[in-house]
């Protein structure tokens, strides 16, 4: 059975340029309900940590400078096979390959400046929620 949760994370480019409101938007008309949200400016240790994965890769750096540079808004999100949904909905990395209608080919700037993040795993999910939101942050529905 696939799970109801996953984390998203609308990034510094989309934030900074207002496009926070249209994005939520776009997730609940697709079916998602909010479970958690926060509006904060990464460290440089917490996008290193979040983005580890990464961390022998060459965008490695530019990442992490583009993550701390602005605000940005982690969300717990639910559905129905949530992970799987979200990516779909979200559409490819680079948004000149996502599909039209796609929450980044409509925001998007580029593959790096690419307005969202979601997570691509049920274990995945968990942890990055984890990283975002306590237990008790965890209440809408
Ligand atoms: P995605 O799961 O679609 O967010 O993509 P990845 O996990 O492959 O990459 C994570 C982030 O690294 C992307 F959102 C943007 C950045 N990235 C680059 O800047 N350049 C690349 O070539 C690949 C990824």
């Amino acid at each position: 059975m696939t799970g109801t949760e996953t984390l998203t994370i609308i990034k510094p480019d989309a934030f900074g340029s207002g496009k926070a409101g249209k994005i939520i938007a776009h997730l609940e008309a697709a079916g998602f309900r909010l479970a958690g949200a926060r509006v904060m400016r990464l460290s440089r240790p917490e996008a290193e940590a979040f983005y580890s994965v990464h961390r022998e890769r060459p965008f490695f750096g530019s990442l992490v400078e583009f993550m701390t540079s602005g605000s940005c808004m982690p969300m717990m999100l639910r559905r129905a096979d949530a992970v799987a949904e979200l990516r779909r909905v979200i559409g490819a990395t680079d948004p000149a390959e996502a599909e039209a209608g796609t929450v980044r080919a409509l925001y998007a700037e580029s593959k790096e400046r690419n307005a969202i993040h979601a997570s691509d795993s049920d274990e995945n999910a968990e942890i990055e929620i984890s990283f975002f939101f306590a237990g008790t942050d965890r209440l809408g529905g």
